[in-house]
């Protein structure tokens, strides 16, 4: 009843209109709670409802049964840092030469006056809060993890967050809520570096003996609970996460932020951190899919989807909440770690049919599971509508009452909420700072220098001494490039390409 009275207020004073008996349902459509699940590497062929069948998703797919599942669904960037900063900021990663994989020790990426996603939504009302993965830099470098960490999350827009720091494989392997090091022992205090080791502390390197769990390439630096990562820590032992535990941790805190804040509109960022590496299902779900450890974790995330969603069933609150369900780039199946994923692989294609995965500016990298629902709202449909995660924030910003313009950020909530099948015509693809252009059918690769595949994730990256051209109506998989038999669209995408990126 109090959201509805909140609604009430926010209608009679935020729009300015009569409070009448229509204003209740006015409320809801214009002020739903949002959550955006954001998944950590997870492919599009990830899931049942975009064509897996080695491995079942049934919560996701209740989503996209139940929702707009998008086909052409994006994520500006096929690696993580710069992807979240576009969904949060709307704006493109390659804007910013920083927008780049972060250590733990990265400053705060987003610039403290730069106009947010979550900032747009509390203006509007709501009460934001972010759990999981946060991976865009914290304070103002090399932060002191035993005092108040400033500015993050909280200077940004969120009133609430319960984060990790940068990754799963990166020190510190603490949890950070609104700023401070979660069960912090003053006695035992954090020090991290990237650059050197502390005297003593033994590393995966000097000692496999320790090991839980074999690095294959990179992450052998310092052991957090049998696990080596990137990055050397020490101390902080009480506040150490627990690898197995964190899936049910983020949870609880997203379960808990959703029924504290129930009464009002509130925006929740719930960015999962599986199936990145380290991959750690809790036993429940360890050895559940036959398919290794990272089908266990997708499984595992798959059930936390669930867990949402029964919540938001028992509260009454499903038909007043917008779920986004998307991740922040393309799949990786050995991505450092000797987890057994490319044994246990099988048949399972985690790119779907597509070319490349995270790291690759081919779509596989960047084209990702994306499905907006809202119960009694968006009907269910498939949507082959170009949409990216990029016009979240214009999207939302119309839902919830204000226009607002980063510039790359674009309203489609017509497109997102399946009214409309006119999406984007073009968009710019970022991989590891090399940028392509989506547009219309077309993809356009500018040559790169650099190996066509990184032979230690065995991933094509796109890299190539001529301009790709592919035909994705045609040709979805970019087996052939066209650029010489069509002459005149490579040249009109090059002219559009040049537009954009402002060359
Ligand atoms: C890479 C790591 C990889 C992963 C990635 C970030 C090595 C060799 N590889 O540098 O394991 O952590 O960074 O992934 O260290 S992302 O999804 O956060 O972008
Ligand atoms: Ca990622």
């Amino acid at each position: 009843m109090k959201r509805i009275l909140y609604g009430f207020f926010l209608i009679g004073f935020a729009i300015g209109c009569q409070i009448n008996g229509g204003a209740q349902q006015k409320a809801i459509a214009t002020h739903p709670n949002i959550i955006i699940i954001n998944m950590d590497d997870l492919g599009y062929g990830d899931v049942g409802a975009y064509g897996a069948t080695a491995l079942q998703t049934p919560n996701i797919d209740r989503l996209a049964e139940g929702g707009v599942r998008f086909t052409n669904g994006y994520a500006t960037s096929a690696t993580c840092t710069p992807s979240r900063f576009a969904l949060l900021t709307g704006v493109y990663p390659w804007r910013n030469e920083n927008a780049r994989i972060l250590p733990g020790t990265a400053p705060l990426l987003i610039d403290t006056a730069q106009l947010t996603l979550p900032k747009i939504l509390k203006k509007a009302g709501y009460h934001t809060g972010v759990v999981g993965k946060w991976h865009l830099g914290l304070g103002a470098g090399n932060a002191n993890w035993n005092e108040r960490i400033t500015p993050g999350p909280n200077e940004v827009g969120f009133d609430y967050s319960f984060v990790m720091a940068a990754t799963q494989d990166r020190v510190p392997t603490v949890y950070i809520e609104n700023g401070s090091t979660v069960g912090l022992d003053p006695e035992d205090p954090i020090f991290v570096s990237y650059e050197t080791n502390f005297e003593g502390e033994p590393t995966g390197l000097d000692h496999p003996e320790l090991l839980k769990l074999k690095w294959h390439h990179g992450h052998n630096n310092s052991i957090v609970n049998g696990i080596p990562r990137i990055g050397f820590m020490k101390g902080g032992t009480a506040a150490l996460w627990k690898d197995e535990e964190m899936a049910d941790t983020f949870l609880a805190k997203a379960k808990a932020y959703i029924t504290d804040h129930k009464e009002k509109p509130f925006f929740l960022y719930y960015a999962m951190q599986q199936p990145h590496v380290p991959r750690t299902p809790n036993p429940r779900f360890a050895g559940t899919t036959g398919l290794g450890s990272r089908g266990d974790a997708i499984a595992e995330a798959d059930w936390c989807v669930g867990q949402l969603l029964e919540l938001l069933e028992d509260e009454n609150l499903l038909e007043h909440t917008l779920i986004v369900f998307t991740s922040d780039n393309g799949p990786v199946v050995n991505d450092g770690y000797q987890d057994d994923a490319v044994e246990k692989l099988g048949n399972h294609t985690p790119s779907g049919p597509f070319r490349g995965g995270k790291y690759s500016l081919y779509e596989g990298g960047v084209r990702i599971p994306f499905i907006v629902y809202w119960k009694g709202t968006v009907s269910p449909k498939v949507s082959d509508a170009l949409v990216c995660q990029v016009d979240l924030l214009a999207s939302f910003g119309k839902l919830t009452g204000s226009t607002v313009s980063t510039g790359d950020s674009e309203d489609y909530l017509d497109v997102l909420l399946g009214s409309s099948n006119a999406g984007r015509t073009s968009l710019i693809l970022e991989a590891s700072a090399r940028t392509a252009l989506r547009h219309g059918n077309w993809v356009l690769i500018p040559p790169y220098d650099g190996p066509a595949v990184n032979k230690q994730v065995n991933i094509e990256l796109g890299n190539a001494t001529e301009y790709q051209l592919f035909d994705l109506k045609n040709d979805p998989g970019q087996q052939q490039n066209v650029a010489k038999q069509q002459p005149d669209i490579l040249e009109k995408l090059i002219t559009e390409f040049e537009r954009i990126r402002g060359a």
